[in-house]
């Protein structure tokens, strides 16, 4: 077995012990054993056949923080933290999947397409979430970081849900509108629907646990300060940074959060670009964001391709002014176009993937990661070791695990 296979393998192990903490409980409170089966099955479903990027990287940061390795009660309670991250995501999913009508997850039918489960999922996911602060109670009560840790959680879900619905409000399902799109409108969907939870949430728990203090003032994070400009994709023009003077973070977590919620936009624009590029096989998910009309990375890139002007779009110099606007009509006519011809097969899904095709949108894609990539580097590096506990490699870990990724 590899190293990254006994990793996951061991916190795997770990949901079997909170799996069962949360089934007695259910059980311990007199619910029918048809109830007690129905969150069992729940549970295994939804919560441990991801990729546990989020959970293992609650241990992987406790233990970078500490040096060395976790004891084995150490490593149970950042397991613990790991996998109501994980759970908190289940929650999440199972929701999202029905708001955007998907059809698979994790290579299996979304939970809401059981027949047996249906609308009984908008319950489950509840379930999903309340498991969280049940186990926080039990394993974290006596902490002096206890209020701290419930704080990050509430007040991250409370983003994500901001972010969801900024998500669905620019993607009404019966108007299109690309005007409605920009780059700017998606950066704070994907900060708030995914940066938070994903990369900042996982951190700030180990960083609590590993004894690093939570300051006065709640950490903060500036939108504009962190911009990562993925619009300059021609790599031509300045990036912005956070500047020295008015916005330098003061504490650890705004440390962090100054690297990890651009770190998190990166990934949810590689999400958006997965979910046009990759095969449903490998994704182990059907795509439907085009379908969907959603403000995705790739159709505003491919929007700003559109654009005649050669310095913002220089990988498809040789397609013609007249054509450009032909390509512009093209994706109104088509995108989030629901119809499926007589075989099954949505020909206007199919026009618009095309037309990313004749922009140049992979190429648009490669030149931004590798600038985005870059930058996040920098910003690694200009990291003070000596504040509270803070270390480089955390960062580095997690940047190194989602690096050209192609799932
Ligand atoms: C995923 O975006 C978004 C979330 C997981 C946040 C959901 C928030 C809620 C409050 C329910 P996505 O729809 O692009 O993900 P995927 O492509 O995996 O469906
Ligand atoms: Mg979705
Ligand atoms: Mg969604
Ligand atoms: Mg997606």
């Amino acid at each position: 077995m590899t190293d990254k296979a006994a990793r996951r393998a061991k916190f795997e192990q770990a949901f079997q012990t909170i799996q069962d903490e949360l089934i007695d409980y259910i059980r311990g409170e007199g619910m029918p054993e048809e109830a007690v089966e129905w969150y069992k099955a729940n549970l295994e479903y939804n919560v441990p056949g991801g990729k546990l990027n989020r959970g293992m990287s609650v241990v992987d940061t406790a233990e970078i923080i500490k040096g060395s390795a976790l004891t084995e009660a150490e490593y149970f309670r950042a397991a613990v933290l790991g996998w109501c991250i994980e759970l908190l995501q289940a929650f999440f999913l199972v929701a999202d999947d029905m708001m955007d009508t998907s059809i698979t997850r994790r290579g299996q039918p979304c939970w809401y397409r059981l027949p047996k489960i249906g609308m009984i999922a908008i319950n489950d996911s509840f379930m999903l979430e309340s498991a969280i602060y049940h186990l926080l109670k039990k394993h974290f009560r006596k902490e002096p970081y206890y209020a701290d840790l419930l704080d990050i959680f509430h007040d991250t879900t409370y983003k994500t849900e901001f972010g969801q619905l900024v998500d669905l409000i620019t993607a009404p399902e019966d108007h299109v509108d690309l005007s409605k799109f920009s780059l700017e409108r998606h950066r704070l969907i994907v900060i708030y629907k995914t940066a938070f939870y994903s990369f900042y949430l996982p951190v700030a728990c180990a960083m609590l646990m590993s004894g690093v203090p939570y300051p006065e003032n709640t950490p903060s994070f500036s939108l504009s300060g962190t911009s990562l400009a993925p619009a300059e994709i021609s790599g031509g023009t300045s990036v912005a940074r956070p500047t020295a003077t008015s916005s330098a973070p003061s504490d650890p977590y705004s440390t962090a959060l100054s690297i990890l919620i651009p770190l998190g936009e990166y990934f949810q624009v590689q999400d958006d670009f997965l979910d046009f590029s990759a095969t449903p096989e490998v994704l182990r998910k059907i795509g439907t964001d085009i379908v969907d009309n959603k403000c995705s990375w790739v159709v505003n890139t491919a929007l700003l391709l559109t654009s005649p002007d050669k310095t913002s779009n220089p990988f498809n110099t040789s397609t013609s002014a007249e054509r450009l606007r032909e390509i512009r009509a093209i994706l109104e006519a088509n995108y989030g176009k629901k119809e499926k011809d007589a075989q099954g097969v949505n020909q206007h899904e199919s026009k618009v993937k095309e037309i990313y095709e004749e922009l140049g949108v992979r190429k648009a894609y490669e030149a931004y990661e590798e600038r985005v990539v870059g930058v996040l580097k920098e910003r690694i590096a200009a990291v003070k070791e000596d504040e509270g506990g803070l270390k480089r490699e955390i960062f580095k870990s997690f940047l190194g695990k989602i690096y050209k990724r192609s799932k």
